[in-house]
């Protein structure tokens, strides 16, 4: 191999190295289209909102419809947040269910509309110069057959907690405004794509991967960015991504990707394709709109020319409860919340109930563990009546703490600070 791809610090200088070179390939969407693009979104303010709805056409004169989810299941108000395209999780409807995001209420992001893809005739093509051997076709069942894994693991989009850029820290972002529901946790069982790219005879000249999803092309500003799709380096190819067929038991549900999605542990939401039906191994760096001009971090606290594309999610708190919730004086109530790190187990969770300025240990419910999230809780009786801010504080096993302010970037991405959650107590 030409480059250890596998090591994210020294992927993250080589690909930075590239882009400046302009070496790596374009995937399919012309550079300047490209540029485009994002003159266009800068002007018209968001990408997200614009990509989202980019596939629904309006009458000629007439501004576009809102878009709305297209899913299968149904998003009903006390379970989700309808945003665009997508449907973000209410936290509090997850208290008093267990250490799964159960299906009914998984977030939901999708760049157009989930399609209904048939189990039986579903194929997947895995293809590239990256190959030793022509083009390699598995059906499910051959997929199925494989030695299968099984593993708990967060699936979170890199913009959660968006919004609190704006609502907590006054900077503008374009893209969703998610709170903190833009996460799920589910117990995944698939093949290891290790094992799909050696049966097809991956050589030590590969260096990215591109899985490729089914559902409809992206349009965004009148650009084609074609189908979703984002690369991975073959280090992180060939070492824990799975192939996913089931999720919580049961086999992986259309809106989640079903029949087969790519589930990549501790990495951004954008690298888990949903819908997978084909698989790029390339000799040469790939683009796509989503590792170039998406999912990157822009603005004055970056690079000139941008960061290197985003690998790992960051550390964040949320609690199980509306915000804005109204809780009664003097009553005693038992605040609970949940707690997750791509980098390692979340071991100590701090809670203040009064803004900030005493903190009280919260008591864990689940043992820390790698890719999942720890449920917590901490009993709390409000003497004065009023508003107020609730907040939670997460550590790692590396030792690393929530920050009181997250660094800024324009796309509103990787949000790591403590959130102050309003109540107001009656
Ligand atoms: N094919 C395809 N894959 C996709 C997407 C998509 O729109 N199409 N969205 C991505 C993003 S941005 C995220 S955060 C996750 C969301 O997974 P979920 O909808 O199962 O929660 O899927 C990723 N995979
Ligand atoms: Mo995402």
């Amino acid at each position: 191999m030409p480059f250890d791809l596998s090591d994210e610090s020294r992927y993250d200088r080589t690909r930075l190295r590239q882009w400046a070179l302009g070496r790596a390939r374009s995937a399919g969407v012309d550079r300047r289209d490209l540029l485009k693009l994002f003159a266009v979104g800068a002007a018209a303010g968001s990408l997200g909102a614009a990509a989202g709805g980019g596939t629904a056409s309006a009458a000629p004169g007439l501004p576009p419809a809102d878009p709305v989810p297209r899913t299968v299941k149904p998003l009903p108000p006390e379970l989700f947040t309808l945003r665009g395209t997508n449907a973000e999780t209410n936290f509090a409807a997850l208290r008093g269910t267990g250490p799964l995001t159960p299906v009914d209420r998984f977030f939901v992001r999708n760049h157009t509309s989930t399609p209904r893809i048939d189990a039986a005739g579903w194929r997947l093509k895995v293809w590239g110069d990256g190959l030793a051997g022509g083009p390699l076709e598995l059906s499910y069942e051959r997929l199925r057959a494989l030695r299968p894994v099984e593993r708990t693991l967060f699936i979170e989009c890199a913009g959660n907690g968006r919004s609190f850029y704006t609502t907590q820290q006054g900077q503008p972002v374009t893209g969703t405004a998610w709170t903190l529901g833009a996460i799920g946790v589910a117990r995944w069982r698939g093949a290891r794509l290790s094992d799909v790219l050696r049966l097809a005879g991956v050589t030590p000249g590969a260096v990215d991967v591109l899985p490729r999803g089914l559902d409809d092309e992206v349009v965004a500003n009148g650009v084609n960015l074609g189908r979703v799709r984002r690369p991975l380096p073959v280090g992180k190819a060939l070492d824990d991504v799975l192939l996913a067929y089931e999720m919580n038991g049961r086999p992986l549900p259309p809106d989640h990707g079903g029949p087969v999605r790519l589930v990549v542990p501790d990495w951004v939401g954008i690298s888990s394709i949903k819908w997978v039906g084909d698989i790029e191994v390339s000799g040469e760096p790939l683009y796509s709109p989503w590792n170039t001009d998406l999912y990157r971090l822009f603005g004055p606290e970056h690079p000139a020319q941008g960061s290197a594309p985003l690998t790992r999610q960051t550390l964040k708190s949320a609690f199980e409860l509306e915000l804005g919730a109204t809780v009664p004086v003097h009553r005693t109530r038992l605040l609970t919340g949940r707690s997750w790190s791509a980098a390692a187990p979340v071991t100590r969770i701090d809670v203040s109930t009064d803004g900030g300025v005493r903190w009280r240990r919260a008591r864990l419910h689940d043992t820390p563990r790698r890719g999942g999230w720890v449920r917590w809780s901490l009993p709390w009786t409000p003497r004065a009546t009023g508003a107020t801010s609730l907040l939670a504080r997460a550590t790692d096993a590396t030792g690393r703490t929530q920050p009181d302010r997250s660094v800024h970037n324009t796309q509103g991405y990787l949000f790591d600070a403590v959130v102050r959650h309003p109540v107001t107590v009656v």
